[in-house]
């Protein structure tokens, strides 16, 4: 699927932008299926928001939803009462985590419109789906995401982690695309988010922040799909634009690394990550 150059640019950057690789429809599918999950969601019975900027609901809900689905609301969505103040469609931050094995469209979606191919090109052959993300940045008050790295969210040993991102709408530096720092996954890891026995989690961070310099932006259209290496740095701005930018991403493991068992997110023993 991919040339020598693609592979050699991911190689070199720690991203590649592939256009195009997902069809129009199995987008419009997966937006239309997401939909529907936010229409059941009780939104008096869900209360976690989600920042990557301030104080997080870090909760058993939370913890939970690495082998479930589980809603998270934009900051700004949500009222001192805890009630919201539009409708849950436009509120959502995101849902996760494991939609990828527990839903048919998401199942399809992550295993039948070629990220395999793109995995296996990209050096994942028989790699394992370990977590997956419906993200809408809503237009307005869609939340900053901060620079990091996946690896520190999803930690193998070795560190072997790749992300998919894909644009289920036009993602431009307007409505918060991606950002990311060329060639800043050979800086190494400099974070780690892990749990304590207790079900708490925190990030540490135990060397200089990455640098913010050089970061350019990942634009991209309706069905492109961004892979990203697992120690790139990246980032997206907040969107403060009436243009919603809603994206998938779905992350792999290599089959041969181990995956931490003080990750935050653990499967129990009825639901082991499956591949591609
Ligand atoms: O979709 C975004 O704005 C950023 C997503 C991201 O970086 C992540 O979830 O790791």
């Amino acid at each position: 699927m991919l040339t020598n150059d693609q592979v050699e640019s991911f190689e070199r950057d720690g991203f590649l932008v592939v256009p195009d690789l997902i069809g129009v429809q199995d987008c419009d599918a997966l937006r239309g299926r997401a939909a529907e999950m936010v229409a059941d969601v009780d939104e008096t019975k869900v209360s976690s928001t989600f920042s990557t900027t301030g104080a997080q609901a870090r909760n058993d809900y939370f913890l939970a939803s690495g082998s479930g689905i589980g809603f998270f609301w934009e900051v700004e969505a949500v009222n001192p009462d805890k009630t919201l103040n539009r409708p849950k469609e436009l509120a959502a931050n995101k849902f996760g985590h494991a939609m990828h094995d527990l839903d048919p469209t998401f199942d399809h979606f992550s295993r039948r419109t070629g990220m395999g191919e793109l995995a296996a090109d990209l050096g994942y052959g028989g790699g394992l789906l370990t977590q997956s993300m419906y993200i809408y940045k809503q237009p307005g008050i869609g939340g900053e995401v901060t620079l990091h790295n996946d690896h520190a969210f999803l930690w193998t040993e070795p560190m072997r982690t790749l992300g998919f991102w894909v644009a289920l709408e036009d993602a431009t530096t307007e409505n918060g695309c991606l950002w990311a720092l060329p060639g800043g996954h050979k800086i190494g890891q400099r974070s780690r988010f892990r749990r304590d026995g207790k079900g708490s989690t925190a990030l540490e961070e135990w060397a200089d922040p990455y640098p913010t310099e050089g970061l350019v932006p990942l634009e991209a259209t309706t069905g492109t799909v961004v892979a990203l290496h697992g120690l790139l740095p990246h980032r997206s701005d907040q969107n403060r634009s009436d243009k919603s930018r809603h994206a998938f991403t779905l992350h792999v493991m290599d089959p041969a690394a181990e995956w931490v068992d003080d990750n935050w997110l653990q499967r129990p023993d009825g639901l082991p990550f499956r591949s591609f």
